[in-house]
């Protein structure tokens, strides 16, 4: 059983859904680990993005993943942050490719983090440092670094790395985001 069967099991038996968010700037993968993480059945159907701005959706019985770009789009920014309220694990996407853009990836956590629907939920945040196949990919601890993440101990977080392509390191940070989101239902 993937560890999506087991978190889907888990929240059907406590009735519960849960939300999760994908973000991160355009092209730094979204929509492949989407795409991977998608079940067959659903795997087939187009991605429709929702008119104006750029949200993908899946859903399973008692899943639901909302991915968007956060880069180029501030004027949507009202619009992608309702989802904000109803999440309970966000996956950060990085292009560990593109170093030159490392530092927007970062105004765009802290934005995010700092957001009133957000900053003082302790929602654990799961990053994939993506394209680790790219000759010109930054390592994990520099990808920490130019992210700053050290700075968040209060927050559970973790990073992966990950090749959207062949799905290498993606079953590794779902499976700890899976059993965060389980502890920490647990406790409410
Ligand atoms: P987005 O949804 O975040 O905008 P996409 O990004 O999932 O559309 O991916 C952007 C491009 O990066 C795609 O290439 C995709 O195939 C590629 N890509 C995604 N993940 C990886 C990875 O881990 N390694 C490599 N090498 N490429 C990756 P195209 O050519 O379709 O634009």
């Amino acid at each position: 059983m993937g560890v999506l069967d087991t978190l889907a099991r888990w929240f059907r038996i406590k009735k519960k859904e849960a939300n999760i968010l994908v973000v991160g700037l355009d092209n730094s993968g979204k929509s492949t680990i989407l795409n991977y993480l998608k079940p067959a059945e659903v795997r087939s159907q187009d991605i429709v993005p929702t008119v104006g701005f750029n949200v993908e959706q899946f859903q399973t019985k008692s899943l639901s993943f909302s991915a968007f770009d956060m880069s180029g789009q501030g004027r949507y920014r009202s619009l992608w942050e309702h989802y904000y309220k109803d999440c309970q694990g966000i996956v950060y996407v990085l292009d560990s490719s593109d170093q030159i853009r490392m530092v927007v990836a970062k105004d765009e956590l802290e934005h995010l983090l700092s957001h009133q629907h957000i900053k003082d939920r302790n929602i654990p945040l799961l990053f994939f440092a993506n394209k680790m196949d790219l000759r010109d990919s930054i390592s994990r601890v520099k990808c920490i670094n130019l992210l700053g993440l050290d700075q968040y101990q209060n927050r559970p977080w973790h990073i992966c790395c990950s090749n959207a392509l062949t799905g290498e390191g993606i079953n590794e940070g779902i499976t700890w985001l899976t059993e965060q989101i389980i502890a920490s239902n647990n406790k409410n």
